[in-house]
């Protein structure tokens, strides 16, 4: 059985972004696999956070895993500082590591870019990430398309000490990436990703929107003056953007979605879209509002926790062995 492993930083308005190019795939995988979905809240904080919405964006995480269908007696779901070895592989990769290739990394760039002064843990935040992922003898790593650099620097990561102190030190793992909306985009800018943190509210469709949000942020969203209804990235960003969300929430493809459209203005489009989404996401919030403040979540997260403490202390053995680490 393949091991798998990713996370989701806890710093809230999960997205339908985090959901399509993520999250649905997590729960595809519980069936056949044994996976690890972990809240990443030591990742959170390489950016200041304010300590009570922290606390509670990570229960929300938690409570979100649970609605889009991760079940706790299938996956092993759980806060990431719960389990020290997270922090300790994280360190003896730094040792690894070499700054060059952590500056060169694009969310790096991105989220330093214009900052008078950047924490290092900006910068060593891609170790931490390899850390968390190798700690599992993880095999398949599902995440967005942002994330493949990182999973290429853990592969490097992974490889360069097992050259060097042994080739069944670590497990090298894959990245799988969705085929169709890997990559949402922003609904205010297509140019840009949907994000948590951006600051117009409309530029992202959250899982835990009203309808009438939802109604909102896809009736504002920025189209073209062409009318029609057709993939084109370059030349119509905007409407590309809502074909794959329309095609990711319905596994219609797009060429379909295509034809099915020709002829009709982009008021119906979005229209269809915003019944789609409304009733994509009500399953969830109805989960969500059930699970959110329940006993039942936290025995999962310390479950979890139990179970990941106790895997993870077998690699943490076998890498300070190989390193020559402790007596
Ligand atoms: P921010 O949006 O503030 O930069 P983030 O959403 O990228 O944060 P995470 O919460 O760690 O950060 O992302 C969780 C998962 O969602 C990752 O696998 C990431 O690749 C994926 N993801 C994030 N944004 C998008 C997007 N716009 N489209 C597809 N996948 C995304
Ligand atoms: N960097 C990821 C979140 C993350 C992650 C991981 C994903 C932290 N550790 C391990 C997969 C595996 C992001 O989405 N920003």
């Amino acid at each position: 059985m393949n091991r798998v492993f990713s996370g989701v930083q806890p710093t809230g308005n999960i997205h339908l972004g985090n959901y399509l190019g993520a999250l649905r795939q997590f729960v595809e995988l519980q069936n056949d696999n044994d996976c690890f979905y972990c809240i990443v809240d030591e990742h959170a904080i390489t950016v200041p956070q304010d300590p009570k919405e922290l606390k509670k964006s990570i229960l929300d995480v938690a409570a979100l895993y649970l609605a889009i269908g991760l079940d706790p007696k299938k996956s092993t779901v759980f806060v990431q500082s719960q389990v020290p070895g997270h922090a300790e592989l994280g360190w003896i990769l730094n040792c690894v590591s070499v700054t060059g290739e952590l500056y060169r990394m694009t969310q790096f760039k991105s989220k330093s870019k214009g900052q008078e002064s950047v924490g290092t843990g900006l910068l060593t935040y891609p170790v931490l990430m390899a850390a968390d992922i190798l700690l599992y003898d993880t095999n398949i790593v599902p995440v967005g398309n942002d994330q493949k650099q990182h999973i290429e620097l853990t592969r490097d990561l992974a490889i360069r000490v097992n050259h060097k102190y042994g080739e069944k030190t670590f497990v090298v793992p894959e990245g799988r990436f969705m085929k169709s909306a890997a990559r949402v985009m922003a609904l205010d800018d297509p140019t840009q990703k949907m994000s948590k943190s951006a600051q117009n509210v409309h530029s992202r469709i959250s899982l835990l929107d009203d309808d009438n949000k939802i109604k909102k942020s896809i009736m504002k969203a920025t189209t073209d003056s062409d009318g029609e209804v057709r993939y084109d990235v370059e030349n119509k960003p905007g409407v590309s953007n809502l074909l794959s969300i329309m095609s990711a929430l319905t596994d219609r493809p797009i060429e379909q979605l295509e034809k099915d459209y020709e002829g009709h203005g982009y008021g119906d489009f979005k229209k269809d879209l915003v019944a789609i989404t409304i009733d994509a996401l009500r399953p969830i919030k109805e989960n969500f509002n059930e699970i959110r403040y329940s006993q039942d979540l936290i025995d999962a997260l310390t479950a979890g926790a139990e179970r990941a403490n106790e895997i993870s202390l077998a690699t943490l053995k076998r890498v300070r062995d190989a390193f020559g680490m402790g007596i």
